[in-house]
């Protein structure tokens, strides 16, 4: 069951000053960075508040390191701007394939590591209306050892 948004995910050309933006005009502070190889980015979590299940909703600041990666893509095309929402859930296997089941495709076999150790999946924008979707489940709601994202 999906009951919260884990994070909003913004697209930008320069990490550090997006950062400073947001610290300068909201006041959010950086909670987390990283760089994820595999998805292409350098990103930042900006932690927003705490929601009813225990875990958080986050912004995610991301810049590509590859000008081939999905952020390096969709920012030559559109600009900066935001690149997808992300659903949070205790189980994001049972709620991917739930959701694969209804025809919407679901871009990874299995669930791949995502920030802060997380495990992540997609849905293809163009079967959500145009949105790209993620579903996520927190380090925090995995079962102990299991934080490969494999
Ligand atoms: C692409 N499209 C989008 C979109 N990206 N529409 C809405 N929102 C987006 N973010 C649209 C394009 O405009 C295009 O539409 C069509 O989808 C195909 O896009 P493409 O870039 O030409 O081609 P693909 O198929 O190579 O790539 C699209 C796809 C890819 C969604 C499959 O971006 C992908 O695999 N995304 C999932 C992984 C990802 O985004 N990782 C970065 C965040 P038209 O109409 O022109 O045909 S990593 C992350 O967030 C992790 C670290 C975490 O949360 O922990």
């Amino acid at each position: 069951m999906l009951t919260r948004i884990d994070h909003i995910g913004i697209a930008c050309f320069d990490l550090d000053a997006t950062v400073e933006f947001y610290r300068a005009t909201y006041g959010f502070e950086v909670h987390h960075s990283e760089i994820n190889e595999e998805q292409g980015v350098r990103e930042a979590m900006l932690r927003i508040n705490g929601t009813d299940d225990g875990a958080a909703s986050y912004l995610q600041l991301l810049q590509p390191i590859r000008e081939d990666s999905p952020v390096g893509k969709w920012l030559a095309k559109n600009g900066e701007g935001v690149h997808h929402i992300a659903f949070g859930t205790a189980d994001v296997d049972a709620d991917s394939e739930g959701i694969r089941d209804k025809g919407v495709r679901v871009l990874y076999d299995k669930p791949r590591r995502g920030s802060m150790d997380s495990r992540i999946t997609f849905l293809h924008p163009k079967d959500c209306h145009g949105v790209l979707t993620e579903i996520v489940t927190a380090a925090s709601a995995q079962a102990p050892g299991d934080s490969s994202g494999h």
